[in-house]
């Protein structure tokens, strides 16, 4: 089980040159019972990638219940993608204190990253896959 999560990490993780078009997306970190950052903004459509960095497991739950990770390990990693605008509370289901939120904004409210090529996008979008 636990090569196969590695495994799965590799598959996904990036080169040490992403290609930001062929892998765009933001990353939370979850470290010392926190996620950071938080809130992090985003577009319509934006993929985000949930890694624990703690030692203890944690989840990313949807205030709502949208969305759960379920229990993530140490260096586990959660993928969503966010289709709809809004404001996304969420927490850790087994330390219910921990909240963060995502902010989405639809894709009439886009910034520059909608207006130039892929190749930009790691100079308005600081926190990506690049960052890691
Ligand atoms: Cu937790």
């Amino acid at each position: 089980m636990y090569a196969l999560l590695v495994a799965a990490i590799l598959a996904i993780a990036p080169a040490a040159s992403p290609s930001p078009a062929a892998m765009p997306g933001f990353v939370v970190h979850i470290k010392d019972f926190k996620y950071a950052p938080t809130p992090l903004k985003i577009h319509v459509g934006d993929t985000v990638r949930f890694i624990n960095d703690d030692d203890e497991p944690h989840t990313v739950t949807a205030t709502d219940k949208s969305f759960d990770s379920e229990a993530l390990d140490t260096s586990g990693a959660w993928t969503h993608t966010f289709t709809k605008p809004g404001t996304y509370s969420y927490f850790c289901e087994l330390h219910p204190y921990m909240k963060a939120t995502v902010i989405v904004t639809g894709d009439d409210a886009g910034g520059p990253r909608r207006s130039v090529g892929a190749g930009a996008w790691s100079a308005t979008h600081p926190a990506t896959w690049g960052a890691l």
